[in-house]
């Protein structure tokens, strides 16, 4: 696409991506079996992971990639992006959120039966890995046909060395192992997204690394999240808001469109509608709310369709001017919120 595209497009094609999805396909090897280190030999010191922000927890080794787990009884396949720092030369600590949805597999399927959860980090490749493994599809949704959708053309997927997951073959790195049921270990803090570093250090998934397969020199991806436009910022910004337009669409809201700001990423959103009955915004809150793109979602903005949702200008305009704060402003209390959240107490 050009890269002057502005942004109500890229949502646009973004949804139609989605609607095509390609399957990928099994290839038997790949640049990512380059060179191939299993057991004794892990050595995660080996590869170039940061400290990514002054007072982080640890380095980091994953920021920018996509975690892959299999639901047990469905067989779906989720890729997602959980961040992970290094404990020892084969050991590693992930912040898995319990709503999400390798998280989700890991905590209500496996844990729950006492089984340990294979996972597979993919670092690097094709840069639309690390976009899909962010973005918030709804559960049972292959991210990897998705990915396909974007490219216009299936990913090659290899086998892992340890375990049945299939990761992409031109990745750059990828590592290998399991999570033991009720494992934890110390991780973060982490500088995060909102431009704050809210997650205190605490036990989270120990990650017990089998195997790491990486290409000759590879370059490891990352992500210097923090306040402004960061990479997640500008990725959220298109996806979110494709996820929320197509929710809405589909439940006949006469909506014009979504824009989840990259400065308010994540926790906000602003709708544009045309108000086709009295308190439509209650319902396309509780809309918003009952998805998975909505769970981290604090500010909901509704404004009429005259409204253009991208240009903040007019949307501050609309509140300033078009919104009675006596009756125009809603607080919902006791709905879902994630540790991440700055206002929060721990
Ligand atoms: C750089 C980066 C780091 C992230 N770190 C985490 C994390 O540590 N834990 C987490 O649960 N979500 C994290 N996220 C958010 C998830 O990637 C995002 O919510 C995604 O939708 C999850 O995929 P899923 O819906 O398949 O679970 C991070 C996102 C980015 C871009
Ligand atoms: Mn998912």
């Amino acid at each position: 696409m050009d890269p002057d595209t502005p942004p109500q497009e890229l949502v646009e094609a973004y949804i139609e991506a989605g609607k095509n999805p390609i399957k990928p396909i099994e290839v038997s090897t790949g640049p990512v079996k380059e060179n191939i280190i299993v057991g004794d030999d892990v050595d995660l010191f080996k590869l170039p992971a940061p400290v990514v922000h002054g007072g982080d927890g640890g380095r980091y080794i994953s920021t920018w990639h996509a975690c892959i787990h299999q639901d047990p009884d469905s067989g779906w396949v989720n890729w997602g992006m959980y961040r992970s720092m290094i404990v020892d030369k084969n050991k590693l600590a992930g912040l898995l959120i319990p709503y999400q949805h390798g998280p989700m597999i890991l905590y209500q399927k496996y844990e729950a039966r006492g089984k340990a959860m294979p996972f597979a980090i993919a670092i690097g490749g094709d840069p639309v890995v690390a976009f899909i493994a962010s973005s918030y599809l709804p559960a049972y949704v292959n991210e990897a046909d998705v990915a396909g959708g974007i490219r216009k053309e299936p990913i090659e997927l290899v086998k892992c060395e340890t375990n049945d997951l299939m990761v992409p073959a031109t990745s750059e790195i990828v590592i290998e192992g399991e999570i033991r049921p009720h494992e934890r270990v110390e991780e973060g803090p982490f500088g995060e997204f909102t431009g704050f570093r809210t997650t205190e250090r605490g036990g989270r998934p120990l990650h017990r690394i089998k195997a790491i397969t990486h290409r000759n020199n590879p370059i490891l991806t990352m992500s210097c999240m923090g306040m402004g436009c960061d990479e997640y910022a500008a990725l959220v910004s298109v996806t979110l808001s494709g996820e929320m337009l197509q929710i809405l669409r589909q439940n006949g809201i006469p909506v014009r469109g979504v824009c989840v700001h990259p400065w308010g990423n994540t926790l906000s959103t602003i709708v544009s509608t045309k108000v086709p009955y009295a308190n439509v915004a209650h319902q396309i809150s509780s809309m918003i709310w009952g998805s998975k793109a909505g769970v981290y979602v604090h500010w909901i903005i509704v404004v009429d369709e005259n409204v253009d949702p991208w240009n903040l200008e007019d949307v501050f305009h609309a509140v300033v001017f078009q919104c009675n704060p006596q009756d125009g402003i809603h607080v919902y209390k006791r709905t879902l919120g994630m540790t991440l959240d700055p206002f929060l107490t721990p």
